[in-house]
């Protein structure tokens, strides 16, 4: 792994989302497999680092992906601190419900404190399982008015929406481009 000089700035990009919505998978689709080990064993989290060009200048992006159950939950200021970019990951052939998929996670962006500042893409993933999908528009709808409503953002804040299959590839690099895009520009303002 490349590491980047210290006056560039890095972004920031987590994955947040129940186990096995498909978090890891997406990352791995986007990015590749390559990540530092060494995290993954002391603070539950797997870091993916990747170059991005923009406007013809190079920034950083490291992605945060939770790695083990127990070491995340010790680790949670960490994993959140300096965030630039979130994306809560729900798999579409859940229920969707708000408590079990959404709350937990929620909450955390508002413990956290980065709900004031971070840019957020909700991920359906999982479209490819088409017969068990439950989630649907009105679902999707609800899922994402839940989160408008209890995030201290005003109305001109755009939550990202998108319908991915990590297994065939549809949809995710539109959806990490549209947060990686939001994180720039905000930064840049
Ligand atoms: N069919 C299908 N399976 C997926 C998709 N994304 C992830 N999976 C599978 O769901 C399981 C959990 O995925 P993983 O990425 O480990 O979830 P994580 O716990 O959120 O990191 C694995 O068996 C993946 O192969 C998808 O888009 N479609
Ligand atoms: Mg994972």
């Amino acid at each position: 792994m490349d590491i980047p000089s210290e006056d560039r700035y890095i972004f920031k990009l987590v994955l947040t989302g129940n186990e096995k919505v498909g978090k890891t998978t997406l990352r791995k689709r986007f990015m590749g497999v390559g990540f530092a080990k060494d995290y993954k064993k002391t603070i539950g989290v797997d870091l993916s680092y990747m170059k991005f060009k923009r406007d013809n200048e190079e920034h950083d992006l490291v992605i945060w992906d939770i790695a083990g159950d127990a070491s995340f939950k010790k680790n949670r200021a960490m994993y959140y601190k300096g965030t630039n970019g979130v994306m809560l990951v729900i798999d579409v052939t859940s229920n969707g419900d708000l408590d079990t998929f959404v709350k937990p996670w929620v909450d955390d962006y508002i413990q956290q404190e980065i709900a004031n500042t971070m840019q957020l893409a909700i991920i359906f993933n999982k479209i490819d399982l088409k017969d068990a999908r439950q989630i649907f528009t009105a679902e999707k709808k609800a899922i994402i008015d839940y989160i408008r409503e209890r995030l201290p953002r005003d109305e001109s804040f755009e939550i990202g929406s998108f319908e991915t299959s990590a297994l065939t590839g549809e949809g995710v690099r539109d959806a990490f481009e549209w947060l990686i895009e939001k994180m720039v520009q905000n930064h840049d303002a």
